[in-house]
């Protein structure tokens, strides 16, 4: 299908549909949340140019970080609660690399041949689950392709729209320093400026916002640091029980293997290994190289994400003695 269609069929089917679910993935990221508010607030216009008339709904698994609250239609955001997947008749699943992280598998899978699902996102294609799926991975964000659509719709950014599709923009390009950076997440960044985005806000909230006892447990990973020097990699492993003693929540660590990999010039990349629970333990991997793509280690585990930013979770446990870890 040739890429230009592919704006008019999503166009198409929202007008043929009477009530739409966003999704965005489980446990959000920044252009997640951005994702869904820029995306209402794209259907809110078609609204009011009565080029549709139905319903909509935002839907993420996992309750967004308070500080998102100047999104537009934040608040709209169902979380913590199952929404009855029967009642929509088209699904938009934005920034979900794969469909298991809509958290939705079980409704899709029992979906009827009334329901359509679109799948907007910038990871690597797993596996197609969706009826129209506009994906591109040199994209900065989702946001950033949600612009692409807001053009092609021939609809205005109001400030509203620029803030949320900024937002995307920042903090998938942690403040425009990741190497995936380039030059059309630049310009939309300015353009979203004279739109009236409030740069200097969204870094505020984006990342002002840890707690002492979060700072703390930072601490304690660096702290912790190790490095491997036959494969080159920069790596901090925490167990449950040293977890637990820091007084942090898992949220705390929320961006510190982005920080890591951003700091240290050692590495071709950096891995935090950590025990969730029990049972299970999750890697976060950040590439430091422009040549390494640590989306292809992530996937030999399981896991997924970009070639810059990936992360895996597996069954085990880490044991520690005589600082000599081991995966049991
Ligand atoms: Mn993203």
């Amino acid at each position: 299908m040739p890429k230009e269609n592919i704006y008019q069929n999503i166009l198409n089917r929202i007008i043929k549909s009477n009530n739409i679910l966003l999704v965005s993935h489980q446990n959000p990221d920044g252009d997640a949340i951005s994702s869904l508010c820029a995306f209402a607030e794209l259907l809110e216009q078609i609204k009011t140019k009565s080029i549709w008339v139905g319903k909509y709904s935002l839907y993420c698994q996992d309750k967004p970080a308070k500080y998102f609250d100047y999104l537009p239609n934040f608040e709209k955001i169902i979380s913590d609660k199952k929404i009855n997947f029967s009642d929509f008749d088209l699904m938009i699943s934005l920034d979900c690399g794969d469909i298991k992280r809509t958290g939705l598998v079980e409704e899709i899978n029992h979906k009827t041949d009334n329901q359509f699902i679109i799948d907007i996102d910038h990871h690597p294609l797993i596996e197609k689950f969706a009826d129209i799926t506009l994906k591109d991975k040199l994209a900065i964000s989702t946001t950033q392709i949600i612009y692409r659509i807001f053009k092609n719709f021939h609809l205005t950014i109001n400030k509203e729209a620029a803030n949320a599709i900024l937002t995307g923009i920042i903090t998938d390009s942690g403040n425009f320093l990741y190497p995936a950076t380039n030059k059309e997440a630049l310009t939309t960044a300015s353009k979203m400026l004279s739109y009236g985005a409030d740069l200097p806000y969204i870094i505020k909230q984006t990342s002002k916002n840890k707690s002492i006892s979060a700072m703390r447990a930072w601490g304690w990973i660096m702290a912790n640091l190790n490095y491997n020097k036959t494969y080159e990699i920069i790596f901090s492993i925490i167990t449950k029980k040293e977890f637990d003693s820091l007084g942090a929540s898992w949220d705390d660590l929320e961006g510190i293997v982005n920080f890591l990999g951003n700091v240290i010039q050692e590495g071709k990349m950096t891995l935090l290994l950590r025990q969730e629970n029990n049972e299970i333990i999750k890697g976060s991997l950040r590439s430091n190289k422009k040549e390494i793509d640590v989306s292809k280690l992530a996937n030999v585990l399981m896991g997924g994400g970009h070639k810059y930013a990936a992360g895996f979770s597996i069954n085990g446990k880490i044991e520690k003695t005589n600082n000599i870890y081991k995966i049991i």
